[in-house]
């Protein structure tokens, strides 16, 4: 927490709501929120163009917004004054801005290029653990990919499964199936995360325990769902290999808990390691992603890396009115303070990103869903991180588009679409990307209904981001995480947030295990409230 409670040096010891960039908005929005999209691009020939910006490979055209330049002016002006400069700056340096677990949130460090100072003043050195790593991560994955790592028969392994959950498993899992095109086919990856044994169970069928390794990640190495499904992975190993020197062979660790991963029988030589400065849902960089490098291979992983770091400087570096993070961070601002909107709906055109719109849920909600201010101030004039959602294009036009396009509520939108696809096949591209152009045009736009009609009306005027891509490539792929990861650090910051802890999967943690005990058939019912008695009545049988 900062010294003085009530005060921060970012943002001195206003509410949100007090400061008067904010009351600006509140009252420009009550002059152009009736305006059209129509009519805004009537009056401005030159609108698609203007409003859009480029950088690390990706375009963004941000036109079909319910802006105008005087609303840019507006939201930029309340980034300045929320501290917008200070705040990427001490991110940068390594402050320790994750107040309430009093630790840096330095993920920026796990991508910068070898040899990088990075001026981090609370981690002084940590390009050299980071590189060391990597370089360890990269002599595994080359022996797998090799087929040069025996398992304990002298077998080489080829089925990998990451076993982890949340920032664990969401990461590796997103970049496994959006790079999936890149990876060896020769090998297989599979996820665990769910404590459901169902999961474990289908993940590990038709798997030889003598060609498979497990990665068992965890940052903390004590999260009950990892370690359970860690647990049943030695039993299936050893049921097969029968020798407990077998473990060695088969599991290696991610974990910054080197005494936990010791105490789990795993050779701390098999483990690689991170640092407390990388949260969960940022770690996809660091050795959580040795599933993602083994997968890959050691070169695209580095080329992913590269693609994070140019998001990165270029948020680092460029005025906010052609900064891709921050607009779109103020953009999400503009819809969830202003507009009223609930959620943002992330529509990939890519069936290589079909985990992403999962993988953001947690990056965005686990980051900016929280009440209290980085002063400890409870949030009761203003609302914080939005529910993000979405699925793949042309699959939800088939499906919730309905809403999006008709519905009584308003859903920002951001389109994610490709110049050329990895599998050519006939029109198929074309006809996909027509999707794209189509959807966004109707939403902003609308068409309308014959006399007499009404279902049929589409009053349009609904607002969405289209970003464009050459190709779904690892460099393009680093650049879309660091660009949401980055506009979600731009919504905290003018949210007055700490983005980087996440309480609420800790008191998740906490209560299910207090309630363990109580399932088993004889233990004493605990004296809880009575919907929770009655449920575990009901359980025990
Ligand atoms: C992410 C969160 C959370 C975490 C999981 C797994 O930012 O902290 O999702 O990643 O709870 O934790 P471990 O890696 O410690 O097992």
């Amino acid at each position: 927490m900062s010294a003085e409670k009530g005060k921060n040096k970012f943002q001195g010891i206003f509410m949100l709501t007090d400061r008067l960039s904010y009351q600006a908005l509140e009252a420009h929005y009550q002059q152009i929120h009736k305006r059209h999209l129509r009519d805004l691009f009537k009056e401005d020939a030159g609108r698609g163009e203007r409003m859009s910006a480029e950088a690390a490979g990706l375009y963004l055209d941000y036109s079909k917004n319910r802006i105008t330049g005087e609303t840019l002016r507006l939201l930029t002006a309340l980034a300045d004054d929320c501290g917008l400069r200070e705040r990427i700056d001490a991110m940068f340096r390594g402050d320790k801005i994750n107040v309430t677990e009093g630790r840096s949130a330095l993920h920026t460090a796990l991508r910068a290029p070898r040899g990088r100072c990075l001026a981090a003043a609370a981690v002084p050195d940590a390009g050299k653990p980071v590189h060391k790593v990597l370089s360890r991560m990269a002599k595994l994955a080359n022996q797998l990919r090799a087929g040069e790592w025996l398992g304990f028969t002298g077998k080489p392994i080829c089925n990998i499964v990451n076993i982890g959950i949340g920032g664990s498993d969401l990461g590796p899992v997103m970049a496994y199936e959006a790079l999936r095109r890149y990876s060896k086919r020769k090998l297989k990856f599979r996820f665990v995360s769910n404590v459901d044994g169902t999961d474990f169970k289908e993940a590990t069928r038709g798997l030889s325990p003598e060609k498979t390794l497990f990665i068992v990640a965890s940052k903390t190495f004590e999260t009950l769902e990892t370690l359970t499904n860690a647990e049943s992975a030695k039993e299936w190993t050893l049921k097969k290999l029968r020798n407990p020197a077998a473990v060695a062979r088969h599991f290696v660790a991610v974990s910054t808990a080197e005494k936990k991963v010791a105490a789990f029988g795993i050779d701390t030589k098999n483990m690689f390691g991170f640092w407390d400065w990388v949260g969960g849902r940022y770690s996809m960089d660091s050795a959580i992603g040795l599933s993602t490098m083994i997968a890959i291979g050691v070169k695209h992983f580095s080329e992913m890396l590269d693609g994070f770091h140019a998001m990165d400087e270029h948020f680092r570096t460029t005025p906010w009115e052609r900064n891709l993070p921050v607009l779109m961070g103020l953009l999400t601002v503009w819809y969830n303070n202003f507009f009223g909107a609930q959620t943002v709906a992330v529509l990939p055109y890519d069936q290589y990103l079909k985990r992403f719109p999962a993988y953001l849920q947690q990056l965005t909600m686990e980051s900016t869903g929280k009440g209290v201010t980085l002063d400890g101030e409870a949030i009761a004039t203003y609302q914080t991180g939005p529910i993000f959602w979405g699925e793949p294009g042309t699959n939800g036009q088939h499906s919730f588009y309905q809403l999006i396009h008709q519905g009584t509520k308003l859903v920002p939108c951001d389109f994610i679409g490709f110049r050329k696809t990895l599998n050519p096949l006939g029109r198929h591209h074309d006809l996909l990307m027509a999707n794209v152009f189509a959807q966004s045009k109707a939403l902003a736009f609308g068409q309308v209904a014959p006399a007499g009609e009404p279902y049929r009306n589409f009053e349009g005027n609904r607002p969405s981001n289209t970003i464009l891509a050459e190709k779904l490539t690892p460099a393009i792929l680093g650049a879309l995480v660091a660009l949401y990861e980055h506009s979600v650090f731009t919504q905290g910051v003018v949210w007055n947030i700490n983005p980087f802890d996440q309480y609420g999967v800790q008191l998740g943690k906490v209560l299910a295990e207090e309630l363990l005990p109580s399932l088993s058939k004889n233990a004493r019912l605990p004296k809880d409230d009575s919907s929770t008695v009655a449920l575990l009545r009901k359980y025990r049988g």
